[in-house]
């Protein structure tokens, strides 16, 4: 069955075109700094917006019929789920997809159950993958949609509900490595607090650590070569979250030595819940070299909630891609995490606001391989600690200083010159005049 009929492929037509159902930016095959934009751009669509959000909020139910022509909650309902995921990544195309085991079929009272259902549906994508060539890049299991997990997975004060966890994390990366993904990702929504009154920090985190290290032994032991992905997030559901952000998440792996197995998977928008911008998200996971996989969607400033939206911010997009591009690519890929606004609720729109993704990622590689070329950012950023290249500055950053030389330097010096300056304003006209 074809769900999508309006439209056979959405191609390329370059900047000027008015087809809705066009790139203007994204065009595949285009070389630019020597690799093709979809090898740069390893676009990734979600399993549960784009297949089963259908705009419910806290207000209203949902506006969108995903029901893809079946019964929900059936496992026809999780095939026909395929078959337009399938067809809908072809028509734009998109070379990956990700998923919560949940998304994936209807969850049971008995696990049993669930993994005789996601054994039967992942048979059935594992066709559909080799048929399209269309890969996983990573999955994940939902370990806070189940009222089981009220009090955490990895975090909970039930031994036996941790059992239920690893479960899960076993099944899904049973499922990962059957579908080829390129990753695995721990998300930790209810891996946290509501309050410290009732609150075992300390065993909390260990314990989670511990399932993550039985989620590596495991994962190796059946031949998963990928990276595993924490995703940091600062709050909601939990008022506070462990996996705060890349700095909080990196001291976390480091402190239980799991560093060397995980990369951080950063969401733009869970960034900005942080109080940070995705650069700076992106930039600290870069510099401790664990830059993995990018949840590309954006939030709204007067919001302060998780509002996946798709992105379209380019100025966003093009520090994004400049990051990216100077941390040598992505192990992982660019995963929508997004979901139409309640209102858009038409199959149209969700072609429309990949289209806008892809089109914003793709204009904002062009643009970030622009300011690379052009070279005076980094230019200005050598030379604005030139200081660290000669004389003392090179003593300090080889190691060999010690407090005591360094304050003999200074009291000889008597009186310092002002540090050169930063020039903001400069730099920022320079993203300007590349941007338009
Ligand atoms: C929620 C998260 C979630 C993860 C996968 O805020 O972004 O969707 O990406 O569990
Ligand atoms: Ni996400
Ligand atoms: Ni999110």
């Amino acid at each position: 069955m074809e769900y999508f009929k309006f439209i056979d492929k959405v191609k390329y037509e370059g900047k000027d075109s008015k087809n809705p159902m066009s790139f203007r930016y994204y065009d595949k095959d285009r070389v630019i700094m020597g690799k093709k934009m979809s090898e740069h751009l390893p676009f990734a669509m979600a399993w549960w917006h784009t297949l089963g959000a259908c705009g419910a909020d806290m207000f209203g139910s949902g506006t969108a019929d995903k029901s893809f022509g079946s019964e929900e909650k059936t496992m026809a309902h999780a095939r026909a789920k395929v078959d337009a995921g399938f067809e809908f990544m072809t028509k734009l195309g998109i070379e990956y997809f990700c998923f919560h085991d949940v998304d994936l079929v209807p969850e049971s009272e008995d696990i049993n159950i669930t993994n005789k259902r996601l054994d039967e549906i992942s048979d059935y994508i594992l066709e559909k993958c080799k048929e399209t060539g269309i890969k996983c890049l990573w999955g994940t299991a939902n370990m806070f949609g189940n009222p089981k997990f009220m009090n955490g997975a990895g975090s909970t004060n039930s031994a036996e509900v941790y059992c239920f966890a690893a479960a899960q994390i076993k099944k899904a990366l049973d499922i990962t490595v059957k579908l080829g993904g390129r990753g695995y990702v721990f998300w930790g929504g209810r891996e946290g607090y509501e309050t410290l009154l009732n609150t075992d920090v300390k065993l909390e985190q260990e314990n989670i650590a511990r399932l993550m290290r039985m989620a590596v032994d495991y994962g190796r032991k059946i031949g998963f070569k990928g990276d595993f992905y924490i995703e940091p997030k600062p709050r909601e559901p939990m008022k506070h979250q462990y996996d705060f952000d890349a700095a909080t998440a990196i001291g976390f792996l480091r402190r239980y030595g799991l560093d060397k197995d995980f990369k951080m998977n950063i969401e733009a928008n869970h960034a900005t819940l942080a109080g940070h911008t995705f650069q700076h998200e992106l930039r600290i996971s870069a510099v401790n070299g664990m830059l993995g996989s990018i949840d590309a969607n954006q939030g709204d400033t007067l919001l302060g909630w998780d509002t996946d939206e798709f992105p379209f911010d380019v100025y966003e997009a093009t520090m994004c891609m400049y990051e990216v591009l100077n941390a040598g690519g992505l192990t992982g890929g660019f995963n929508f995490d997004a979901k139409n606004r309640r209102p858009s609720n038409t199959y149209e729109d969700m072609f429309y606001g990949h289209i806008l993704a892809m089109d914003t990622f793709a204009l904002g590689l062009i643009k970030a391989a622009e300011l690379i070329e052009d070279g005076r950012l980094a230019k200005f950023v050598k030379e604005k600690y030139s200081s660290f290249n000669e004389g003392i500055g090179k003593k300090i950053v080889s190691g060999e200083a010690t407090l005591e030389e360094l304050s003999d330097y200074a009291c000889k010096v008597g009186k310092t010159e002002m540090p050169m300056s930063g020039r903001q304003e400069y730099l920022e006209t320079i993203i300007n005049q590349i941007l338009f």
